[in-house]
């Protein structure tokens, strides 16, 4: 029986099934990365949501895991060693469950780091560009008299979403044939441009063919579908 109560966290979140990886989540574009990695490898887990309208992820028991106060973060009670890892950042947590199972990363060694690159692609770029256009076009910044913001996010945003479509021309997933972290970590931030957002004109969103075909078959996966809900809004 695995033992969570060193763990503050699972004093405020506890764990039904402490033997399963315990996720601290949201669905946000940062937080379905990793529900639908878990959901795709089929791994036993058991999610928490954090809800971050009530500021949940600052409170004292969520930030004694990530001290940057941000949603997702995990808990294996089986990590290396077979003793508990406690991890946040959606691209280091992507990257240690491709490791673990060895699954949805290529093995070979050239194709594996290419799969990373594309990975901090998402996380260094497309996350806080989007995230940026997202706030000064929907949310608060959008009542700003000055638009330079609003434009250059806007433009950044579209040079990104051409880097992306010029990656998979003539490709089904950003691996070739191989449907991996990388994708999993960019579905849900452009499904969120042109959904929650409502970037989609602001973007010229439908010029981007490849994108447009990738993020189709992408959502068209069960995982994902379970997994851009989960955990479910309270
Ligand atoms: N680089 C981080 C970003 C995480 C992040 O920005 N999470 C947002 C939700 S998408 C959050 O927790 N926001 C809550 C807040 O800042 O109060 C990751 O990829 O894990």
């Amino acid at each position: 029986m695995s033992d969570l109560t060193p763990f503050p966290i699972s004093a405020r979140w506890p764990a039904k099934y402490p033997e399963r990886i315990q996720l601290y989540s949201f669905p946000t574009p940062n937080g379905v990365k990793v529900s639908i990695a878990l959901e795709e490898l089929d791994l036993p887990y058991e999610a928490h949501a954090i809800n971050i309208g009530k500021n949940e992820s600052w409170t004292p028991e969520f930030l004694s895991l990530n001290p940057n106060g941000k949603i997702p973060a995990i808990l294996d009670p089986n990590g290396p060693g077979g003793k508990p890892l406690a991890l946040f950042e959606s691209g280091a947590i992507l990257l240690y469950l491709a490791e673990k199972t060895g699954r949805l990363i290529p093995a070979d060694r050239a194709r594996y780091y290419e799969t990373i690159q594309w990975v901090f692609f998402q996380m260094a770029s497309v996350g806080p560009m989007f995230g940026q256009l997202g706030f000064f076009h929907k949310f608060a910044g959008r009542e700003i008299a000055d638009k330079r913001p609003l434009e250059r996010y806007r433009d950044e945003s579209r040079r990104l979403l051409g880097v992306l479509d010029q990656r998979l021309e003539g490709r089904k997933w950003i691996m070739d044939d191989d449907y991996t972290i990388a994708d999993i970590s960019l579905l849900g931030w452009v499904r969120n441009l042109i959904g929650f957002y409502e970037a989609r004109d602001l973007v010229g969103f439908d010029s981007f063919k490849n994108v447009a075909a990738w993020l189709e078959r992408g959502l068209a996966r069960p995982a994902v579908q379970a997994g851009l809900n989960i955990p479910a809004r309270p």
